[in-house]
């Protein structure tokens, strides 16, 4: 089959969460290590963690926390400034931890970028993470070559608002030159649902330890994860008749369901 004539033309994978599981033992201990760094006695644990994900984007946590837990630092001058500052050592420590190899891929995760990239149908990444981030993960778990793989990389501070505002989706798919309606995102969370539906976008929800409570209406599939023909995922939310993984098929045969409703 030609690309072209495919139901699905682009798969838009979010990253934190959704390709890896790199929030709790990837970007807290990084944000911890900075702030030991600098000097500060700060102390993200794994539960207050989980209450400062609601909040997209490290520098933008970091503004969050400080307002909420420590508020004496926003009299600091330079306040933008410095939480930047801190939020660069923060990245050097998680692109050295990918570098260690410390985060591995989710369930399906590769296996599915390898059949989409063999059905010649396009991949790109939606994400409010950092750049340096998702070219760290994708090199440290596919390969030195495989950032080149994706058709389009969105990340970070290159549209105004973070997820859950469409803008990543809008950007890509902008980049992308297709239609929301061509394509399906992959997500693991409420904030990144939000984001992918606001652009129009068809989304399959992946969860994760920190997600699996959230509040998923409008995913076309809940899933435990993509699953492997040897590790099925399991079905939270969608009537997915007899599938046990996702590959091309289960993508376009969702598409071409959608589409006919
Ligand atoms: C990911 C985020 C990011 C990471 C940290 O959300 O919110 O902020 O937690 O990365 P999503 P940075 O999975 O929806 O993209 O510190 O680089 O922002
Ligand atoms: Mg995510």
């Amino acid at each position: 089959m030609k690309a072209e004539d495919s139901a699905v033309r682009a798969v838009l994978f979010d990253v934190d969460g959704t390709l890896a599981d790199t929030e709790r033992d990837g970007h807290r201990p990084a944000f911890n290590a900075a702030f030991a760094e600098l000097g500060l006695d700060w102390e993200w644990d794994v539960e207050l963690y989980g209450e400062l994900l609601a909040i997209t984007g490290g520098k933008e946590r970091i503004r969050h926390f400080i307002e909420n837990h420590v508020p004496a630092e926003l009299a600091r001058s330079g306040l933008d400034d410095w939480i930047a500052r801190l939020h660069k050592v923060k990245t050097r420590h998680y692109v050295e931890a990918l570098e260690r190899g410390g985060i591995p891929l989710r369930p399906g995760v590769a296996r599915l970028i390898r059949q989409l990239r063999e059905a010649n149908i396009k991949i790109a990444i939606a994400t409010t993470t950092t750049p340096e981030n998702v070219t760290g993960l994708l090199k440290s778990t596919l390969g030195e070559d495989s950032p080149g793989w994706f058709d389009v990389i969105g990340a970070g501070d290159i549209v105004p608002g973070k997820k859950p505002e469409p803008d990543i989706y809008h950007w890509v798919l902008d980049q992308l030159g297709l239609a929301p309606e061509q394509c399906i995102a992959i997500e693991d969370s409420e904030n990144g649902l939000r984001s992918a539906l606001a652009a129009g976008l068809d989304t399959v929800v992946t969860v994760s330890d920190y997600t699996r409570l959230q509040d998923f209406t409008g995913a076309r599939a809940v899933l435990s994860d993509l699953g492997e023909p040897a590790q099925p995922f399991t079905v939270l939310k969608g009537n997915l008749k007899d599938r046990a993984w996702v590959d091309v098929e289960f993508l376009c045969e969702m598409k071409i369901e959608q589409q006919s409703r």
